[in-house]
């Protein structure tokens, strides 16, 4: 049986981590917007895993009318659909976890990141450097074929810079500095962040309850 993951985002940094990320060659990955089901449901939840679920139950959603319809652009033969989305953010402590799960919505959706990670750092002149924790944190959702829903959850901890360091990855990724590398993660290669990251940690942690899902069902 065919697997195709449908991934519920439109961030373009997401799904190349992502692609990276998910290598089975039996599994093909699209993101919501090449499978014709581009959902923008509204991000009302209070955490990261609700958010992650209402994106990945919106596109469930959408293929079940889609196909009810005969409207859907992917064929469905032979294919297991799961849906996936990932919601996260980067949560600073003196902050009192700001920005969190607005990160994207921080000084405005469409606002250079360069100027966020200005203005942050403008709030955070006076704290001095061991109180400059911080977290990216990723909540990775799924709808599995049978409509069941999960969702995990992954970390990966680090230091606001004084500084914007880095061309790699995307959003906060330039002021983010992980001192075990003494680089930021935007300086560090792709490879090496997806192997640290939050999202490759939740992202393989769904995996492998996907994996687990299919043995039990016994799908090979
Ligand atoms: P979708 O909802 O379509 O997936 P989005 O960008 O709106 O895309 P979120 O609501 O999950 O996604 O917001 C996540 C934000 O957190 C993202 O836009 C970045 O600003 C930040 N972020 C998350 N992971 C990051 C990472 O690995 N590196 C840098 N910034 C990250």
């Amino acid at each position: 049986m065919k697997q195709l993951i449908i991934f519920a985002t439109g961030n373009k940094g997401k799904i190349r981590e992502i692609r990276d990320i998910i290598t089975d060659p039996d599994t093909e990955v699209l993101s919501m917007k090449e499978a014709g089901v581009e959902a923008d449901p509204d991000e009302n939840g209070a955490s990261f895993e609700e958010n992650a679920l209402i994106k990945a139950r919106a596109v469930a959603e959408l293929i079940r009318r889609q196909k009810n319809e005969g409207t859907l652009s992917f064929d469905t033969e032979d294919t297991q659909v799961t849906v996936m989305s990932d919601d996260s953010g980067l949560v600073i402590d003196a902050l009192g976890g700001e920005p969190g799960i607005y990160s994207a919505r921080y000084l405005g959706y469409d606002t250079d990141y360069n100027y966020k990670m200005e203005q942050i750092m403008k709030r955070m002149e006076n704290v001095p450097d061991p109180e400059r924790t911080a977290r990216f944190v990723a909540a990775v959702g799924a709808v599995f074929p049978d409509g069941s829903e999960h969702v995990v959850t992954g970390a990966m901890e680090g230091v606001i810079a004084h500084g914007i360091y880095g061309l790699n990855g995307f959003g906060y990724d330039p002021f983010f500095y992980l001192p075990e590398y003494g680089k930021t993660s935007a300086e560090i290669t792709e490879e090496e962040k997806n192997a640290i990251s939050h999202r490759g940690k939740a992202l393989r942690s769904m995996i492998a309850l996907f994996d687990e899902w299919r043995r039990r069902n016994s799908i090979d």
